[in-house]
Formats: structure tokens, C-alpha cells, sequence
């Protein structure tokens, strides 16, 4: 359950696709919307397929082949995660250990600002401005789509060919949503 409210603060408004950070990332989400803000509250979804697809050919094939690490603790804290306890925040960090996907899948590209953190195949500077454009890139207005909820819609999405970004424009309203996530096998390469 997502329960959001200024006691217990919205933290999924950044681009993200979930857990990619495991060997075995989700393959799809399910939310439903429980109870809402009188308005906002909304969730964008951007296509990682149309953003592949949209950049060019020469850059489509620079990155075929390129693999990423994706961080676990690129993005929880030990306040978020473990609720500031820190044998339970070690033990979470031992077994969640950096893992390497390919940085283009069979349909689109598999990337995102919260967990991928480094281009394994090239150096520190030339993976940070390759990772920022398309952190850029996948957010441009054209790849994207915003659902208004209403109690009781279900939205369920290919977690790999998709980011999503939940909007933080509601407080200090609560908001309630119910999430359940299929889990997944191995990426395979391009
Ligand atoms: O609350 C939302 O609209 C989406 C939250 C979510 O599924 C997430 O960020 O992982």
C-alpha cells in the first residue's frame, strides 16, 4: 500500500522504472487508486520503446550492446528503506548487491534516473552525458502520458518498456493507492 500525506511524505516523483536494481526486474505493475486528493495526484507514464525508436540510427547503434549498473542504494536511504535501522539497512545492501542489465532491451531501452547509475563500457564523464541525455530524452512530453484517477481505477504497465512518475502536487492531502508487482526473469541481451 502507497499512503501518502505529510506524515509519510510522496517519494516516487522522479522518473522510475520499479526494482530495476534486481537480476530479475518486475516485469509488470499493478496500482489501483484507493483514496484521492480533491485534486492532483495524477501519474505519468513514458514510453521506452518510442524514445528508443525516436532517437537516431548512428546513436540507436552506439548503444546496442552497452550494459548499466543499476544501484539499490542509488536511491533508498536508510531512513526510507529500514526505517533508520542500520543492521537491517547493511543486511539490505549485502543482499541487493549493484547488478548489470543491457542499456537496450529486444523493444526499447532500459534505463532510469533512480536506480542506473553508470555505462559499464565507458568512462565515468562519457557514461554521466550519455545517461543524462537519455534521462532527458525519455521524459520529453511526446513519449509521455498522464492518467487523472479516479477511486477505484487499476492502471497495469510493462514495467520494462516503461518509466513512470507519480506527481507530489497534493499535499497535504492523503492519498492511498493499493500496488502489487509481477516479478520477472532474466533481461535478456539486444
Ligand atoms: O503512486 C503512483 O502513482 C505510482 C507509484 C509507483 O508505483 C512507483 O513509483 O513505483
Amino acid at each position: 500500500m502507497l499512503d501518502t500525506s505529510p506524515e509519510n511524505l510522496p517519494d516516487s516523483d522522479a522518473w522510475n522504472t520499479d526494482v530495476t536494481f534486481i537480476k530479475t526486474p518486475p516485469i509488470g505493475s499493478v496500482l489501483m487508486a484507493r483514496m484521492l486528493p480533491p485534486g492532483g495526484g495524477d501519474t505519468s507514464w513514458s514510453s521506452n520503446v518510442t524514445a528508443h525508436n525516436a532517437l537516431s540510427q548512428p546513436f540507436r547503434r552506439f548503444l546496442h550492446g552497452l550494459t548499466a549498473v543499476h544501484v539499490s542504494t542509488h536511491d533508498f536511504t536508510k531512513e526510507q528503506h529500514a526505517g533508520g535501522d542500520q543492521a537491517k539497512w547493511n543486511e539490505a545492501v549485502k543482499n541487493n548487491p549493484p547488478v548489470v542489465h543491457p542499456v537496450t532491451g529486444k523493444l526499447g531501452l532500459f534505463i532510469n534516473s533512480i536506480w542506473t547509475t553508470r555505462i559499464v563500457e565507458l568512462s565515468k564523464s562519457e557514461s554521466d552525458m550519455v545517461l543524462r541525455y537519455l534521462f532527458t530524452h525519455c521524459a520529453k512530453p511526446e513519449f509521455t502520458g498522464r492518467w487523472k484517477w479516479s477511486v477505484g481505477d487499476v492502471a497495469f504497465w510493462d514495467t520494462r518498456l516503461t518509466q513512470h512518475y507519480a506527481l507530489a502536487d497534493y499535499l497535504p492531502r492523503r492519498r492511498i493507492m493499493h500496488r502489487a508487482t509481477i516479478l520477472g526473469d532474466e533481461l535478456g541481451g539486444p
